[in-house]
């Protein structure tokens, strides 16, 4: 089955899903609320219907979503724990992966059993994906909105409250809380039945927005007064190095969400993070307010995204990528802006 941003019939899923019995759900690493969420709606689904479902992620669960664990439903993959369990896996869905490499060592285990796999997501994937199944929604504001349509016509009963806590988490984080232009009719009908089946809205939303470490606030401060503004300002880009993460304390975490900070400025239509990993690559990110597409110069230095938040990881030292990045931006943009792109 191959729904490639093509109308998606939930009745083939439905068909794939229901002739299997073992069932693993993964997300890729560092996973984010969309990814955790959307696993979390469905896993429930599949437990109450008899499915022997796990979910395994790459990643150990971030702090920030805990609240999604009260049952222990998070697994962090290990390859000698799983090897038994996961060779018998009848059906492996991967959610909001964008790139199939980003369940990391998941692969492999997939590949050497030879399993059927089912892509499920809201970004990009090329027709020659990797996956048994391939179920795309480039409409969908979160991957959770598309595990909503599936809920819809897999139930005759109401979607249930914990399903829900997951899907409304996956809605809130990849609008930045039914704020960004993706934000549709759809996420608010979804939170409106969130709040039916009583889910605690403003619990969540504090889990997520008001949890920061002291780190994050340190790196915080450190990064807001070195501010670089490009193109009278149109173009905001900081850096965070090393030194920066290690002063602070700070985990990968921390750095969450500040791309989308700097974009609030005043005039600032893109905002670029460079994050220096190690000596050899940086990661960067890019955050658009809407005018100028930034996924072209993402996809230009070896990485993707959606239009106007995306991001890449660019090898090269701190000064290399910086430079390389800010330079390949600047170009990108002015031409926007001068209406010849
Ligand atoms: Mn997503």
């Amino acid at each position: 089955m191959n729904f490639n941003n093509t109308p998606i019939d939930w009745h083939q899923v439905h068909e794939v899903i229901s002739a299997a019995d073992r069932i693993m759900l993964s997300t890729h690493e560092n996973p984010d609320g969309d990814g955790l969420g959307a696993e979390c709606g469905l896993y429930y689904h599949l437990k109450e219907i008899g499915k022997d479902v796990r979910i395994v992620n790459y990643s150990p669960l971030p702090d920030d979503y805990t609240f999604l664990n009260s049952d222990q439903i998070y697994e962090c993959y290990d390859q000698d724990a799983y090897e038994d369990w996961i060779k018998d896996v009848d059906l492996v869905i991967i959610f909001d992966v964008g790139d199939y490499v980003r369940i990391r060592t998941i692969v492999d285990a997939i590949e050497s059993h030879g399993l059927t796999t089912m892509n499920i997501d809201h970004h990009p994937h090329s027709d020659d994906h990797p996956f048994t199944h391939n179920v795309v929604d480039l409409s969908a504001a979160a991957t959770g909105c598309m595990i909503y349509d599936y809920l819809q016509i897999a139930r005759s009963t109401p979607i249930v409250k914990k399903s829900f806590e997951g899907i409304y988490t996956a809605v809130m984080t990849d609008t930045g809380c039914f704020r960004y232009s993706n934000t549709d009719k759809k996420c608010y009908e979804i939170a409106i039945q969130c709040l039916e089946s009583g889910v605690e809205t403003h619990t969540i939303y504090q889990s997520v927005y008001e949890n920061s470490t002291k780190s994050r606030m340190q790196l915080m401060g450190e990064l807001l007064t070195n501010l670089h503004y490009e193109l009278d300002g149109n173009l905001a880009w900081f850096i965070i190095t090393k030194d920066m993460m290690d002063r602070a304390n700070a985990s990968k975490a921390d750095v969450d969400g500040f791309s989308d900070m700097v974009r609030s400025i005043r005039g600032v239509e893109v905002a670029l993070m460079i994050f220096e990993q190690n000596e050899e690559s940086c990661r960067i990110n890019f955050r658009s307010k809407g005018k100028y597409s930034v996924n072209d110069i993402a996809k230009s230095l070896g990485g993707g995204g959606h239009a106007f938040a995306a991001g890449a990881v660019v090898s090269g030292s701190l000064v290399d990528v910086k430079e390389k990045t800010v330079n390949a931006s600047i170009e990108s943009i002015r031409q926007k802006m001068n209406g010849s792109l």
